[in-house]
């Protein structure tokens, strides 16, 4: 039985972090096979069944891709295997695959793998896309009479939904291309011909005495099967010179996958500029990075640099030690910096009369302790923020890649900060509006939970729309939270004070709630940060709004 990685989500790659069996290890069903974790948060996959683990297929620190085979298992007899563990019955006796059935039988491929000869032609097609519609090329990375090693870069699609990398299954020369850019596609689509050693089609086939039809190899895969072996990404890694000229391929044509992509379109890097290191110039996420990194170290003087903070060797003026950072430290640490120098940010605070919440809360406690849930006042708020951000959408929104457009999002799903052992993580409360107190109240425990356990899996931390960032149990009066961009708000809360408040004649003891409300300045003006303030105390302060 093969052992895939589950669903990531919209998550392209995560990194194995810990192998939790060796080969040989006998494993029950729902053991922990090994953990991975991408930026925002580690998750275990577990093993489907009992058995002895055969091989591990990964080792600590390769970047996988759901559907990655990470390992084999010998089931137990009588485990029933899940249709993606099960390897293919012979290839001779099995209906063909959709790569294979997607080869004609009359195509060169077959004479080529039968022939054994000097070389074989073989069509690369569309494979299978699912129900996706409206898919279309976006980048042609190859052209008639290029070289391609396997894992080479094709062709990129792209549908409204997703990006797919179509790669070269073995190494050849491209003998024609059969699509341009902007052309739409759909499974089984003539991609390109190439040109392979008919003995690397042999070697590639299943079994030996397969029928031809059956023994082709697939002739094209999904990004994820398809991405370079990530220490080719990152070996020889090149930081590119910064002048303008410079780092811009030769055709003015960029090689670099969907996440690529997506990573430069959120940091505002043009790829021509970028310098790849990967397989013929493939740019990777490690050279996006690096190229902003180099833009931002580089001296004032070049225009547009940061400049950089003085290294101060520490030990000469006493003892030190040097101690490393979590992977969600580092990772946090990048992020909060992307969008603090990418961001105008703005805070804006205020207070909450929050004494008739607080009354409320209290007298939920003993259902609260019957049901077995906590409610604190970072349910209200989560509820409060929701009503706000319907009230508001453009708070719920993102800046568009063009500059020119908000991405207005109809659901409301909340981030929220939560402080943990390895960094700050921030699992999303998804579809928050939808939810009621006790909801919300068991879903942050849970969540929290998860967060200090290392057992979030990826959906539990993406989709956010809004952030909520809470030390109110530790204390403080106000404080500038980051925004979780490309999210465009972030809502900072501190610690109820009970302080005596003027009501025309005299000074009453009310429960204040400080609030910091941090913003993306590009898209949100202070008038709107003013009204949406009012709109939040207001119902914090009377939470019969709720209900309207
Ligand atoms: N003022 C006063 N008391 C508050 C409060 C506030 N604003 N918010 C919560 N409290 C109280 C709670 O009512 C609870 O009191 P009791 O134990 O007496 O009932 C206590 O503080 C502890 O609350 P909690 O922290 O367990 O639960 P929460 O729902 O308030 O928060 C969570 C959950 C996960 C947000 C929080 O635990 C956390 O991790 N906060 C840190 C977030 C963070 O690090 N932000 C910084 C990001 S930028 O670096």
């Amino acid at each position: 039985m093969e052992i895939r990685i589950p669903s990531l989500g919209d998550i392209e790659e995560v990194e194995v972090i810990e192998l939790c069996v060796a080969a040989g290890e006998r494993v029950e069903e729902n053991d922990t096979i090994l953990v991975i974790e991408s930026d925002k948060a580690s998750m275990d996959v577990p093993s489907p069944a009992a058995g002895v683990v055969e091989s591990l297929a990964v080792a600590v620190g390769d970047m996988v891709a759901e559907g990655h085979l990470i390992a084999t298992l010998a089931a137990d007899a009588g485990t029933e295997a899940p249709a993606v563990a099960e390897p293919e019955p012979s290839a001779a006796e099995s209906a063909p695959s959709q790569a294979q059935a997607a080869a004609p039988a009359e195509t060169p491929l077959q004479t080529g793998a039968e022939s054994g000869g000097a070389a074989a032609q073989i069509d690369v097609l569309v494979p299978d896309i699912g129900d996706a519609t409206g898919v279309v090329v976006i980048e042609v990375a190859v052209k008639a009479g290029d070289q391609v090693e396997q894992n080479d870069l094709l062709v990129v699609l792209e549908s409204d939904k997703a990006s797919m990398e179509i790669a070269a299954e073995q190494a050849g020369k491209v003998m024609s291309v059969a699509v341009s850019e902007g052309a739409e596609v759909e499974e089984g689509t003539l991609i390109a011909t190439l040109e392979v050693s008919a003995g690397s089609i042999q070697a590639a086939a299943p079994a030996p005495d397969a029928a031809p039809a059956a023994a082709a190899p697939p002739v094209a895969a999904p990004a994820a099967a398809a991405e370079p072996h990530p220490q080719q990404d990152t070996a020889g890694k090149s930081v590119p010179a910064s002048r303008e000229d410079e780092g811009v391929t030769a055709a003015g044509q960029v090689y670099a996958g969907p996440a690529v992509r997506r990573l430069a379109r959120e940091l505002g890097v043009e790829l021509q500029r970028v310098q790849g290191s990967g397989n013929r110039g493939r740019i990777t996420k490690d050279d996006v990075k690096a190229f902003v990194k180099q833009q931002l170290t580089e001296p004032q003087t070049a225009g547009g640099g940061l400049p950089q903070v003085a290294e101060v060797d520490y030990s000469k003026f006493g003892a030190v030690s040097l101690q490393p950072l979590t992977r969600i430290q580092r990772r946090g640490a990048d992020n909060l910096h992307r969008s603090w120098v990418n961001l105008p940010h703005v805070t804006q605070h205020d207070e909450a009369d929050i004494t008739d919440l607080e009354a409320f809360r209290q007298s939920l406690k003993q259902e609260g302790e019957r049901k077995g849930i906590k409610v604190t006042p970072l349910a209200f708020l989560v509820k409060a923020c929701c009503h706000a951000l319907a009230e508001y959408p453009m708070f719920n929104s993102s800046l568009h890649a063009d500059r020119e457009h908000l991405v207005v999002k109809e659901y409301i799903n909340i981030g929220m900060a939560v402080d943990t052992p390895e960094g700050l993580v921030v699992p999303v409360i998804q579809n928050a509006g939808q939810k009621n107190i006790w909801q919300l109240s068991s879903e942050i425990a849970e969540l929290s939970d998860k967060a200090r356990n290392k057992k979030l899996a990826m959906n539990d931390v993406q989709g956010g729309t809004f952030s909520i960032s809470s030390l109110g149990a530790l204390g403080g009066t106000g404080f500038t939270p980051i925004v979780n961009a490309p999210e465009v708000a972030i809502l900072g809360v501190s610690k109820l004070q009970t302080k005596p408040v003027w009501d025309g004649e005299g000074f009453q003891p009310r429960k204040v709630l400080p609030l910091s409300l941090s913003y993306d300045h590009r898209v949100i003006n202070g008038a709107d940060g003013g009204r949406f303030m009012v709109f939040l105390t207001t119902v914090l302060a009377d939470i019969r709004r709720l209900v309207l």
